[in-house]
């Protein structure tokens, strides 16, 4: 049998097949006639084909998929749906992207699958245009003859709150990239296009990792996802029944693409730079560790096979050892690199901003949070099918994710005063464990908690966190369901042609 990751996105004729046969399924409904009625409004004829991709919660392995190493989220039922139709007769060559919600203005962009995204600029609509150049790139490279550049009509509805480390981006450009394949009737492994697409969205700037799209298009109903790298490879974790995540925002936005300078880029370059420094301490000619280190899970490969000479194979000593805790100079760092730091970082323009804002860098706590965190995803998924009873999984869990918190806040330094406080919430209120999800810097906190509390802790939080918001005017009473909510693993990408 197949693998699933091998398997093209499935593509269906009815909505149950994703949304089940529940609440659920009536909402969809009033989304997707929402879609078609205001397709054909905009555009003044109906859409083809349709795309959706979810959302995630990372469970755990924050901040360690660009570094090579695995992590475990789950899907999440709130999705981006994408209605597309070409253009073909249409006088202009242009992708006019327009939202269901009035929030987001429509956007044109030429039709120019080489077109640059101006980063300077931001747009909404960047997003589906990642998708765009990356269907285009990945087509040429297999052969696929995409023909002349059409117009394209584009309508999008995303469920996935914004800014919230719930990866409404991933799930935007994933369904954009699958909505454009399924409008150019291609179809390719779910593997290659959570490949493509992690690749396409740093077009919009961030050196992201590949968890998000990994998690969006690969998921499945009722189980986690343990996400491996270089082969991306997914391998279902099945969470134990009487847990349940529940997610919460700490309603601090995070908007990654507009601070990614100081913030999400600032760390790749960190832990990039960190690599390098470790694989020169560790004999090799600096030169050779600029081109041949890239991650700190490449450091760990030179941990490894220096094994005997050194005594021990393990990444963490390497960082007690040679990484000092106070930060580093540009000095300090480009004595040892013997080369600028512009070219160790290959003077990418996103690298090049991360030195302009940075004054120094912490590379011994970086590398420290990696390599534990990396050890707790695995411990994690142990955990799952250990012997223990339930009760101790569950409390082992929760530990994990208490430590994977801890770890983001001090070595990191990802989270943020009303991360720590919602985290504290959480926790105070009989959570077994709780911890920042997503990038960081703001968005949600996601708390394991047990099954048959589950309603006394949302009402809970809903007491001790939010109501104050409410109060202060923050977020409006009737809007609490879309900042705190159970959540079950929910199913991947899908097609939708009726
Ligand atoms: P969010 O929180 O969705 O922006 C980001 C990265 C992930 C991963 C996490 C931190 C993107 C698209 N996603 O997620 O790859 O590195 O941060 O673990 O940049
Ligand atoms: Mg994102």
């Amino acid at each position: 049998m197949a693998k699933h990751e091998d398997l093209p996105i499935p593509v269906y004729s009815n909505l149950e097949a994703v949304y089940g046969d529940g609440s659920q399924l009536e909402e969809a409904h009033l989304r997707f006639d929402t879609l078609k009625s205001k397709f054909l409004q905009v555009f003044g004829h109906p859409p083809d084909v349709f795309a959706r991709s979810p959302g995630r919660v990372n469970l755990i392995g924050e901040h360690i998929d660009y570094e090579g190493y695995s992590v475990l989220p789950m899907a999440i039922r709130q999705d981006t749906i994408i209605a597309v139709r070409k253009n073909v007769g249409g006088p202009e060559k242009v992708l006019r992207i327009a939202n269901v919600n009035d929030k987001y203005q429509l956007c044109t962009y030429p039709a120019d699958p080489n077109q640059e995204i101006d980063l300077k600029n931001h747009k909404w609509g960047h997003y589906f245009i990642c998708g765009y150049k990356g269907y285009h790139e990945y087509a040429k490279l297999k052969g696929v003859n995409v023909g002349d550049p059409v117009g394209l009509d584009i309508l999008v509805d995303g469920t996935v709150p914004t800014g919230s480390g719930l990866s409404s981006s991933a799930a935007f450009v994933c369904s954009s990239t699958i909505a454009i394949m399924a409008a150019f009737d291609v179809n390719f492994p779910k593997k290659e296009i959570a490949q493509l697409t992690c690749e396409c969205e740093r077009h919009i700037g961030t050196q992201s990792g590949g968890m998000d799209q990994a998690i969006s298009v690969m998921a499945k109903t009722g189980f986690a996802e343990l996400i491996d790298f270089n082969p991306i490879r997914a391998t279902d974790v099945q969470l134990p029944a009487g847990g349940t995540f529940v997610i919460a925002h700490s309603l601090a936005e995070s908007q990654k693409a507009v601070t990614a300078a100081t913030n999400y880029n600032n760390r790749v370059v960190e832990c990039r730079l960190a690599a390098v420094v470790l694989g020169i301490k560790l004999g090799m000619k600096p030169q050779e560790a600029i081109s041949k280190v890239k991650t700190l899970s490449d450091v760990e490969g030179l941990c490894v096979s220096f094994a005997s000479s050194r005594g021990s194979s393990d990444p963490v000593l390497a960082v007690k050892e040679y990484l000092k805790e106070d930060p580093y100079t540009v000095e300090e760092i480009e004595k040892i690199t013997e080369e600028s730091l512009s070219s160790v970082l290959g003077n990418s323009p996103t690298s090049l901003d991360v030195l302009k804002a940075a004054k120094h860098f912490k590379l011994h706590q970086r590398a420290s949070h990696v390599y534990s965190e990396a050890k707790r995803v695995y411990a994690f998924k142990d955990t799952v099918y250990s012997n223990l009873s339930e009760e101790d999984i569950l409390k082992k869990l929760g530990d994990l994710m208490n430590e994977s918190h801890h770890s983001c806040s001090v070595l990191y330094e990802c989270s943020c005063p009303e991360l720590e406080e919602l985290v504290k919430v959480c926790r105070d209120n009989g959570a077994l464990g709780a911890r920042l999800t997503g990038a960081g810097w703001g968005g949600c906190a996601v708390a394991l908690v047990k099954e048959k509390i589950v309603p006394q802790f949302i009402l809970n939080l809903k007491e001790s966190f939010y109501q104050s918001r409410i109060e202060r005017g923050t977020i409006n009473k009737n809007d609490l369901g879309l900042y705190v909510f159970a959540s079950k693993p929910s199913s991947g990408a899908a097609i939708f042609k009726f």
